[in-house]
């Protein structure tokens, strides 16, 4: 698969690796591991690929190949998108072992911070002719007991209706669809918005190039991105799905959970409202 071919490769993909670099969200980047612990993590990885070549008899032809495709995801800059697509989930899982209240999933690769700061009720900015169905998102948050989190607030990103990230993919306006909702002193919280697209993999860089020669679907179902904070609370990560949205199912990232689904009624206005409630543990 020649992935490096197409200059216009992959540009969300791109934006994310230059967001990676910058963004304090991602700021685990200096794990500061012991020796022991390096040992272990690495060997028992490079042991698996040796396993993996082993039982399918990898060819020389196929290892360069793969030699070539890797360089190829870091050249076009698709390995946050790659990893946070493809390995993301497993790390969630993890980290969501000793995590309660409200679950969580997978960050992403398009989250961006310091986006307009909004006092619930809120409606996210949009583009003048912004296409899509109104959503109406309301709910609450909560400690662990169900009392009121004053001062909570929910940093939400998302995709337009034609799945498309501001601030990642070309020619959307800075900050489209993305803010910072404060609730108000009961913990409540109402944000407008539009309702989103499913998420399709870059087509034009390798990973989406690697999904078409495996045969994988590249999609992920419609989806909310929220980090949901409030003063001396753990911040959840997460995302909201949509019920009986597309790709529920066969999440390319794996990053869908029932515990995270929505399922929006429509109101007299027309617009589809959809309720959620946050519990936080201390931290
Ligand atoms: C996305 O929008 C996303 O949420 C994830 C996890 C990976 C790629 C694109
Ligand atoms: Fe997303």
């Amino acid at each position: 698969i020649d992935t490096l071919t197409n200059t216009a490769a992959a540009a969300s993909g791109a934006s994310a690796s230059a967001s990676f670099r910058t963004n304090e969200v991602y700021s685990g980047a200096a794990a500061g591991s012991s020796t022991e612990r390096v040992d272990a993590v690495a060997r028992a990885l490079l042991k698996a690929v040796h396993r993996v070549i082993d039982e399918h008899e990898v060819t020389y032809p196929e290892f360069q190949a793969a030699k070539k495709w890797l360089m190829d995801v870091g050249e076009v800059g698709e390995w946050p998108l790659f990893l946070d697509v493809f390995v993301e989930h497993a790390v969630e899982e993890v980290a969501s072992r000793s995590q309660h209240g409200s679950k969580g999933t997978i960050l992403g690769p398009y989250y961006l911070p310091g986006q307009v700061q909004l006092t619930s009720p809120a409606t996210l900015p949009a583009r003048p002719d912004e296409v899509g169905t109104p959503l109406v998102f309301t709910g609450r948050v909560t400690d662990l007991d169900g009392s009121p989190l004053t001062g909570a607030t929910l940093d939400i990103w998302h995709a337009d209706s034609d799945g498309l990230y501001s601030g990642f993919a070309p020619g959307l306006p800075e900050g489209n669809l993305r803010g910072v909702v404060t609730a108000d002193a009961e913990g409540r919280f109402e944000i407008r918005t539009i309702q989103p697209a499913p998420y399709q993999i870059p087509t034009d860089g390798p990973t989406g190039a690697l999904t078409r020669a495996a045969g994988w679907s590249p999609w992920r179902p419609a989806h909310l991105h929220l980090l949901v904070s409030a003063p001396g609370h753990r911040t959840i990560t997460t995302q909201l799905y949509f019920a009986g949205g597309e790709h529920l199912e066969d999440d390319v990232a794996e990053a869908t959970k029932p515990e995270l689904v929505l399922d929006p009624v429509e109101n007299a206005s027309g617009e589809r409202v959809a309720e959620y409630d946050f519990a936080l543990e201390r931290d």
